[in-house]
């Protein structure tokens, strides 16, 4: 039933359970003289480019692909559209490389077809920090489907990561594929329940009415939390130590330093929001909470096109209790106009979800490794990994 993935060093279903397979790779690295030196075959009317991201131009086209084919929920009301601000930071984080970042073109008309990326990454798996590539972004043209690109593309991409020495891969899907790591649960906080409701995203409940749902998801106008702002530059050292021995409690975590933190976490204005909170009289970053900015296109309504929607990040408490910073990031984001606020079941979110008015979604995120086993499948909560 996985042709492809049959072939690949993933944990395959048939071995679930097997305990007799030590945790840790698959495969061994080969020498990388071994290491195949072209690209893989395409169909005849096909070539690959690399997307130069720099590119206006060329981040253009990437973005004008995604908005049309990418990820849709499964009644197809919805599809993902990152933004081009949103991509050209998550495709060039510190030490990218601009070869993961891979096109396919029609031969003819140059048109981009498909796109698949990776971007490097320290990812820690119990006590090990392993290199690895998070491959995200992988779309074929509607048009193009079923055509067994897709394999074609993961193959290629797996090839030039190997060529700068990267032998792991992590990634999440919203399919069900060998195997994954750990499934998590989406969940949805309504900011803006009437145009939810209006774009079929959200539903009236039962023996509720419009005025009483709205009153139902009313925040303040204010965060309520002393000392809460947004983070800043200098607080580049302050936030990563906070989070380095925060993450150190999970089994699979990023591996963040000072530049992966400002990079992936200083605000930046439609990409990514941070708020910390500062103790009034040590000036100590006792807390820490994010969000990131990713809309929908909004299939076929008269009224509205898009869905702006804030995805929960990194997040941490010592000293502020979870759910009063989850509170005040509701409270941000409800003022930056986001309808939606989503989150993962991830880390220590399932302890705010509910008392804070989020309920489940209809997709589910399931996360994999490649060439990597895990001797047993994670809870949610165990897992301290945010992809985008
Ligand atoms: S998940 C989002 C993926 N994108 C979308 O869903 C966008 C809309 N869909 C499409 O564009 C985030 C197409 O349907 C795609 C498949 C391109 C998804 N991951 O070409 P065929 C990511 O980007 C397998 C992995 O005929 P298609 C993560 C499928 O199981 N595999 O299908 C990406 C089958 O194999 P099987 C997927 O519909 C991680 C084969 O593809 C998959 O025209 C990539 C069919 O191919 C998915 N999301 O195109 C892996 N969806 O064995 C990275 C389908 O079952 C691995 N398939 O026969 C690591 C690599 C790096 C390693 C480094 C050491
Ligand atoms: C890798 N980076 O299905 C990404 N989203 O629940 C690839 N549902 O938005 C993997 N269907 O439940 C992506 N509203 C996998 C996810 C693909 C997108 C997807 C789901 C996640 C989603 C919404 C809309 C459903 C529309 C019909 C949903 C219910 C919200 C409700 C609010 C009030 C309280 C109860 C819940």
């Amino acid at each position: 039933i996985h042709k492809f993935w049959e072939t690949q060093p993933v944990g395959q279903f048939k071995d679930v359970g097997d305990s007799s397979l030590a945790e840790g790779p698959i495969e061994p690295p080969t020498p990388l003289s071994e290491v195949k030196q072209e690209p893989y075959n395409l169909p005849s009317a096909y070539e690959w480019t690399t997307c130069d991201m720099d590119s206006e131009e060329t981040c253009l086209e990437v973005y004008n692909l995604l908005k049309n084919n990418y990820v849709e929920d499964d009644e197809n009301l919805f599809r993902f559209n990152y933004s081009r601000e949103f991509l050209g930071w998550a495709l060039r984080p510190p030490g990218y490389f601009a070869s993961w970042h891979i096109g396919v073109r029609a031969k003819a008309s140059k048109k981009l077809v498909a796109f698949i990326s990776g971007v490097p990454a320290r990812i820690r798996v119990r006590e090990h920090v392993v290199k690895m590539a998070e491959i995200n972004f992988l779309c074929v043209h509607k048009k193009l489907r079923s055509k067994r690109l897709a394999p074609v593309m993961i193959k290629e991409v797996t090839r030039r990561v190997h060529l700068e020495n990267i032998w792991q891969a992590a990634y999440t899907a919203g399919v069900v594929l060998p195997t994954p790591i750990t499934t998590c649960q989406y969940w949805h906080r309504s900011l803006n329940p009437k145009k939810l409701i209006d774009v079929g995203f959200s539903r009236l409940g039962a023996r509720m009415t419009m005025s009483r749902t709205i009153k139902l998801y009313k925040l303040p106008d204010s965060p309520v939390t002393p000392g809460f702002r947004k983070m800043e530059l200098r607080d580049v050292p302050a936030v990563t130590r906070l989070l380095r021995n925060y993450m150190s409690q999970f089994s699979v975590a990023p591996d963040f330093d000072e530049t992966d933190v400002e990079h992936w976490l200083l605000p930046k204005e439609s990409v990514v929001d941070s708020f910390l909170v500062e103790s009034q009289y040590t000036r100590e970053v006792t807390d820490f909470c994010s969000f990131y900015t990713l809309p929908s296109s909004i299939l076929g309504n008269q009224t509205y096109s898009t869905l702006k929607a804030a995805y929960s990040y990194y997040n941490v408490s010592t000293k502020t209790p979870l759910l009063q910073l989850m509170n005040d990031a509701l409270i941000v984001a409800k003022k930056k106009d986001f309808d939606v606020f989503n989150a993962l079941d991830v880390m220590e979110n399932e302890s705010f979800l509910k008392e804070l008015k989020f309920g489940p979604g209809d997709g589910q995120l399931h996360y994999y490794l490649y060439n990597y086993r895990i001797r047993h499948a994670l809870k949610p909560s165990e897992l301290g990994l945010v992809l985008l």
